[in-house]
């Protein structure tokens, strides 16, 4: 008889690397690369730091994927979600039903959000959210008898999922290769500064990419528009942190045509900016709000759309809204996120973030500037990035491909046991939000290392070279 399969931590890594080679396909990951190389295991995590199969110890300066806000191993967590098993593992809220944690996470959701973003449609994640939110803007105005407006304006650049409404929504050419992109969305550039400002002021380049909003929608016709999206830092796209012109512009332009403003919050929801939401660190006045990853801080799988009064009375006057998926509120889910957000509340995370752990990243982070491979460092919140360049003064690109140079600084992180990202040429950290000073200091000195690292392969290799103008 054969016996079964038994897959621990305690197998030897290059066999789980096989197996995993062999039978796990994995997100954003090229296969073949992978399976030459392995993929690295993880096998626990406590705080802001992991564990590898080999025994590493490893800080994770990216909070998993920007999402384990209140950091790994919180017992309460893992209480809460076996409480909720016990008692109801499962119902749906199709058909007139509901449910103790899903009740009490949208009252919550509700408490917590700014204005009168009172109305929460749950979902898995974020792509889902956002898939939602496409049916929900288009809906709005239909009832509201004008089904002409249809098209949804996002960014360049931008993130918001790989479904194929998010991935439609997002602006990362590579996804819309991969499969299309579906109809009625329309893309304008980013407010990307360091990269693409030119000889422009910050303030005077915010509002010409803020303009180019209201360039599309008369280009398209305003009676064409359903909704304006975007993060209020993006994130994915390499912590792009906007001129300090671009929101207000982009507000005034979304009220003056009346365009629906959703602001996908995703990662910079639940404390990751120093408030709850990124939108009221740029006093942004959304309609409609992106939630997952923070919400449960990773725990379990949870998205959602926070929904506005008007928008939430205008679509439910509409009779059936033909729209949810099996696990919205899911209450296990639910109840963890609950959890989450007392954790939260109880611990004053926020107030960590605001007082203690910003401050004191801030003035380490801003300092990696003298490093001769840096040229700007951005930090909102707990939230940063780093562009690397051969010529500060400039701005300038290497010479060589992009993402050449990130990917051989994230390399020499991983080699140095910090998890620090590369989006193109530019370095991003999202830590857990309760990231102690000392952590900081950890994080700060790992970091520098492989920027020295980096910056003498860079050199000896020939590669420290600016692009031609
Ligand atoms: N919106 C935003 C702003 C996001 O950052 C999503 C939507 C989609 O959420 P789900 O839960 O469907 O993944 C995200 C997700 C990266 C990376 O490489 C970022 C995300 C996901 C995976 C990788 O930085 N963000």
């Amino acid at each position: 008889m054969n016996q079964p399969l038994k897959i621990t931590n305690h197998l030897p890594t290059a066999e789980l690397q096989a197996l995993d080679a062999a039978h796990h396909f994995h997100p954003f990951t090229d296969k073949a690369g992978l399976a030459a190389k392995g993929a690295r295991v993880i096998t626990r995590g406590e705080g802001v730091w992991l564990t590898d199969s080999e025994g590493n110890r490893i800080i994770d300066g990216m909070a998993g994927l920007w999402c384990v806000n209140i950091g790994y191993g919180r017992k309460e967590m893992g209480q809460a979600a076996a409480r909720q098993m016990d008692e109801l593992a499962y119902y749906n809220t199709f058909f007139q039903t509901t449910h103790v944690p899903a009740i009490a996470l949208a009252a919550k959701i509700a408490e917590l959000a700014p204005g009168d973003l009172n109305h929460v449609f749950f979902a898995g994640s974020g792509s889902e959210a956002n898939d939602t939110n496409i049916r929900l803007v288009r809906r709005y105005w239909q009832v509201k008898g004008q089904p002409e407006r249809t098209t949804i304006i996002a960014r360049w650049n931008g993130y918001h999922g790989s479904t194929m409404g998010g991935g439609s929504l997002g602006g990362m050419k590579p996804i819309h290769a991969h499969g299309g992109k579906i109809e009625g969305i329309e893309h304008i550039d980013q407010p990307y500064w360091w990269g693409e400002g030119g000889d422009m002021t910050e303030a005077d380049f915010g509002l010409a990419r803020a303009r180019q909003l209201e360039e599309k929608i008369l280009e398209l016709g305003a009676d064409k528009v359903a909704a304006f999206i975007g993060e209020p830092i993006q994130g994915a796209g390499g912590v792009i942190v906007p001129p300090s012109t671009y929101w207000p512009e982009t507000q005034r332009i979304c009220d003056k045509y009346g365009i629906l403003l959703i602001a996908d919050e995703v990662i910079t929801g639940f404390g990751r900016t120093g408030n709850w939401f990124g939108s009221e660190t740029f006093g942004i006045k959304p309609h409609i709000m992106t939630i997952a990853k923070g919400l449960s801080s990773g725990y379990q799988p949870i998205g959602g759309s926070i929904v506005c009064d008007e928008v939430a009375e205008v679509v439910g006057s509409g009779g059936e809204f033909f729209h949810g998926y099996t696990y919205s509120g899911h209450p296990v889910a639910a109840a963890v996120a609950l959890e989450n957000l007392r954790i939260m509340q109880e611990e004053n995370i926020i107030d960590h973030v605001r007082n203690v752990a910003h401050p004191y990243l801030k003035e380490r982070w801003d300092a990696l500037v003298d490093h001769p491979l840096v040229g700007e460092a951005k930090l909102v919140g707990l939230m940063g990035s780093i562009a690397l360049t051969p010529d500060k003064a400039k701005r300038a690109a290497f010479a060589s491909e992009t993402g050449t140079v990130g990917l051989r600084c994230r390399e020499r992180c991983f080699a140095n046991n910090l998890i620090m990202r590369h989006v193109g040429d530019r370095m991003i950290i999202a830590p857990p939000l309760v990231i102690t000073p000392e952590e900081i200091d950890i994080l700060i000195d790992r970091a520098k290392k492989s920027l020295d690292e980096c910056y003498e392969g860079l050199v000896a290799d020939g590669l420290f070279v600016a692009k031609a103008d």
